[in-house]
């Protein structure tokens, strides 16, 4: 019988010590609900690192603990880390996906390090996998994994999906190591994107830098065709429907609305980085506060920024600059019973995420480059009594779906200030009628959607394949 495997980065848990003993917190997270209808199945498998330095001593007490719950760990040393994880996949990568290649450092020691974590993860895989197995490889962390398992197990079925952007040809071809990057993902049987400009400069890449012929959205090398395709992934959206529904979620609600009365509240959501436009967004609801004194005392940035890779100088230095400019802004328009920007530099529960979603009049989601930008579908499927806004930058992936927001250019600070003016002038009619189609697009296309369309594609072309071979 053959099995799939799954494989990411990190494992979707959570494991804590407290006095000797290890504790596992699976993930609720998108993708782990998602992707928990196919894991937890039979001997299906995830495989990834469990998020700690764990001694050696106690290797086999946390590999016993997630077999549990059909996972399997790949242990990382701390250089490892620090040189894989930080360095090559977040200081070199990340900034040049996301199109910010001044921020890019091209180490050697990064690229080895890149190189022999990605082959440990090869010998995790191949100690649990059999030829006839399916393997789903996550994210731009283990672009070389689908040609390392290829290798060693050229007849499996292998899908890719990349989570981040792909950037245009001009920017991919700045990483020296361009050619082994593509060869390393064209292992794969199906490599798949959010969008179809992410297909394009994939395929415009590999078209320039490899000796590759391509056929509508086939790429052919070595005898072998690989399929390249964009799905849009989605969310839990019932989940997010439901829980805004829940006592526990009105409740929290009810706390809000005794605070802020009738103040009109603009949702921030993000993990602290460069690509999300932080700053941008901050300019941009100063300059309302400035040109449209109307709306001081009346409105208010709730800014939830949740703490990630700090270790990175550009993540402290973003940190300090949001810091400040907060400060500026509060103390420059705050009153004695009004603050302009509530910001909170941690993680939330994701109750308190729920009532903040269905409460928030307006959601600004204004990344300079994001692959999907799950918040957005969040807030739309959380609205599920009073409507709301969504201003939407183009430059995430789901602005291509999520066209009844108020798209936004991020650069632009106009125009996201003159949006912000917009939505809350909006009257509701406009919203319920906006908010309605955004609504249907997110129920529909949720995470099992997206898991199902994947998994369906894989097999498709893995058969088709096959059958070419048999002609
Ligand atoms: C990458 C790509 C792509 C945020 N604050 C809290 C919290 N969150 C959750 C949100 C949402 C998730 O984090 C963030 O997802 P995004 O999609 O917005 O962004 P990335 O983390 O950068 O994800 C992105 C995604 O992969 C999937 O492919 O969309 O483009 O960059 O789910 O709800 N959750 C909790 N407390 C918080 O305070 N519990």
């Amino acid at each position: 019988m053959s099995k799939t495997i799954i494989i990411s980065n990190r494992l979707p848990v959570k494991i804590t010590q407290q006095n000797n003993e290890y504790e596992l917190q699976v993930s609720e997270g998108g993708l782990a609900t998602g992707l928990g209808s196919i894991y937890k199945e039979g001997d299906n498998i995830w495989i990834g690192w469990c998020g700690l330095d764990v001694p050696k001593e106690d290797e086999s007490r946390i590999i016993n603990e997630l077999e549990k719950e059909n996972l399997a760990p790949v242990f990382l040393t701390e250089d490892e880390i620090k040189l894989y994880y930080e360095g090559f996949s977040n200081e070199t990568l990340w900034p040049v996906f996301h199109y910010m290649s001044t921020y890019a450092q091209y180490d050697e020691s990064y690229w080895e390090s890149y190189k022999q974590v990605n082959e440990k993860f090869r010998d995790a895989v191949i100690a649990l996998a059999q030829p006839g197995d399916i393997i789903w490889i996550h994210d731009y962390q283990l672009l070389l994994l689908p040609q390392l398992i290829r290798e060693k197990l050229p007849d499996t079925t292998i899908g890719f999906f990349q989570h981040i952007p792909f950037p245009s040809f001009e920017l991919f071809r700045l990483i020296p190591w361009r050619a082994e990057l593509l060869n390393g993902m064209l292992g794969a049987d199906l490599i798949g994107f959010h969008t179809y400009d992410d297909v394009r400069h994939f395929t415009s890449s590999a078209t320039r830098v490899l000796p590759v012929q391509t056929n509508a959205n086939t790429i052919h090398q070595d005898d072998r065709n690989i399929t390249i395709d964009a799905f849009p992934m989605g969310i839990d959206a019932k989940k997010f429907d439901a829980l805004s529904k829940t006592e526990e979620v009105r409740l929290i609600n009810d706390n809000y609305n005794e605070i802020l009365g009738d103040t009109k509240i603009i949702l921030s959501i993000d993990r602290l980085d460069y690509s999300k436009g932080i700053v941008q967004r901050l300019l941009a609801f100063e300059k309302v506060l400035i040109e449209h004194p109307e709306y001081i005392g009346k409105i208010s940035l709730h800014m939830i920024v949740v703490p990630s890779r700090d270790t990175i100088p550009q993540y402290r230095d973003l940190r300090d600059d949001i810091d400040k400019l907060v400060g500026n802004i509060n103390s420059r328009f705050r009153t004695s019973a009004w603050h302009p920007i509530h910001y909170f530099y941690r993680s939330f529960p994701i109750t308190e995420l729920s009532a903040l979603y269905n409460r928030a009049n307006i959601c600004l989601v204004t990344p300079m480059r994001d692959g999907m930008n799950l918040v957005s579908k969040e807030y739309v499927a959380s609205k599920t009594n009073e409507p709301g806004v969504l201003i939407l930058s183009e430059m995430a992936g789901a602005s291509k779906e999520l066209i009844e927001a108020i798209i936004i250019n991020p650069n632009n600070l106009a125009e996201m200030s003159n949006a912000i003016v917009q939505a809350l002038e909006m009257g509701k009619e406009e919203q319920q009628t906006r908010m309605l189609s955004l609504r249907q697009t997110v129920l529909k296309f949720d995470i099992n959607h997206w898991v199902k369309i994947f998994m369906d594609q894989l097999k498709e072309v893995k058969e088709l394949e096959k059958s070419r071979y048999a002609r």
